[in-house]
């Protein structure tokens, strides 16, 4: 009998047409009765497949008495509670390396639609407004700039390697100094900003990194500065960006997550000085075809009693 799994959030058709051959799938996003079907099915669930940003949230993981294991189709594991799940002998598996390309590229290309208005100079075209000569304001230049970067894991690195494309002089905050790397170390991450142009959110989320980038790290920044977040919207503190941003006290924002997905406060919406994309740092095809994949692979082995490929608990 195939084992009964809970897709939490679609994959690719192709991931979805493969978990259909091998589980007996139940999809919670496409019910409008997720309670009822958790009701129906919840005991016999083995394993879950879910995003990085959506996780397990409590009560689901509550609902699932038989559950054996959480495969994340993404890195983060913040919307998870690990501590549960290693009490309750559920193992789980995130997606690590395939998608770290493909977040320090959105991560660049955040940065240099912020600095030089990409997106307020494709508005610009679209309208009309070239042809009726009228004057698009002058972007900040990028090459040659100072980086700071807040988190100095896998994507963090990406970027700064990215980043040395660029001539940019880098800096990184972390848990400590990182005796591998040759950039330059600040213990705050307000010290940093206070000597940056850009700053690249890279951390991951959790109760450790709860709103780090608070009014103080932004006000630091400066009214030049740009923020970009490519990890999650929990690191920064958002009204206190918000807030920023409206009053000129900080220069720009490229922000692909948000505290309260996919809520995105009304505010920033009016603000040109500010790029939004809806959470797609790792949405590419091969990338996700590769993230899938290696969800695909350890449920696979889970199931047949072998050793996982990507585990975390
Ligand atoms: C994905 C993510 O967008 O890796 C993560 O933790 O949040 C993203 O890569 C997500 O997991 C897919 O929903």
């Amino acid at each position: 009998m195939k084992p009964d799994v809970l897709l939490i959030e679609p994959m690719m058709a192709e991931i979805e047409a493969k978990l259909d051959l091998a589980y007996t799938m139940h999809r919670l996003f496409k019910t409008k009765d997720p309670e009822g079907l958790l009701r129906d099915v919840g005991a016999r669930i083995r394993g879950v497949a879910t995003g990085g940003g959506s996780g397990v949230a409590p009560a689901i993981m509550d609902a699932l008495p038989s559950l054996e294991i959480i495969a994340i189709n993404g890195i983060g594991t913040d919307a998870v509670d690990l501590a549960k799940a290693k009490a309750r002998g559920i193992r789980v598996t995130t997606t690590p390396n395939v998608l770290t390309d493909d977040v320090a590229d959105l991560g660049l290309a955040l940065l240099l639609a912020t600095a030089r208005s990409l997106c307020v100079g494709d508005r610009f075209v679209r309208a009309g407004s070239w042809s009726e000569s009228k004057v698009l304001p002058l972007g900040a230049k990028v090459s040659g700039k100072r980086l700071g970067i807040f988190g100095m894991g896998r994507i963090g690195r990406e970027i700064a390697a990215r980043a040395q494309g660029f001539k940019m002089s880098i800096a990184y905050t972390d848990l400590g100094r990182m005796e591998d790397l040759p950039y330059d170390f600040f213990e705050s991450a307000e010290t940093m900003a206070a000597n940056v142009d850009f700053f690249v959110v890279a951390a991951a989320g959790g109760a450790q990194s709860r709103g780090a980038i608070g009014k103080d790290v932004l006000n630091a920044l400066g009214p030049e500065g740009i923020l970009v977040n490519i990890a999650r919207g929990s690191v920064v503190d958002e009204p206190a960006l918000v807030s920023a941003l409206v009053e000129g006290r900080l220069g720009g924002a490229g922000l692909d997550v948000f505290a309260d997905e996919p809520n995105v406060p009304e505010a920033l919406l009016a603000l040109n000085n500010v790029v939004l994309q809806p959470h797609r740092a790792s949405a590419t095809f091969d990338t996700r075809i590769a993230m899938g994949d290696l969800v695909l692979a350890n449920l696979a082995a889970h199931f047949a009693g072998k050793e996982l490929q990507t585990p975390v608990v």
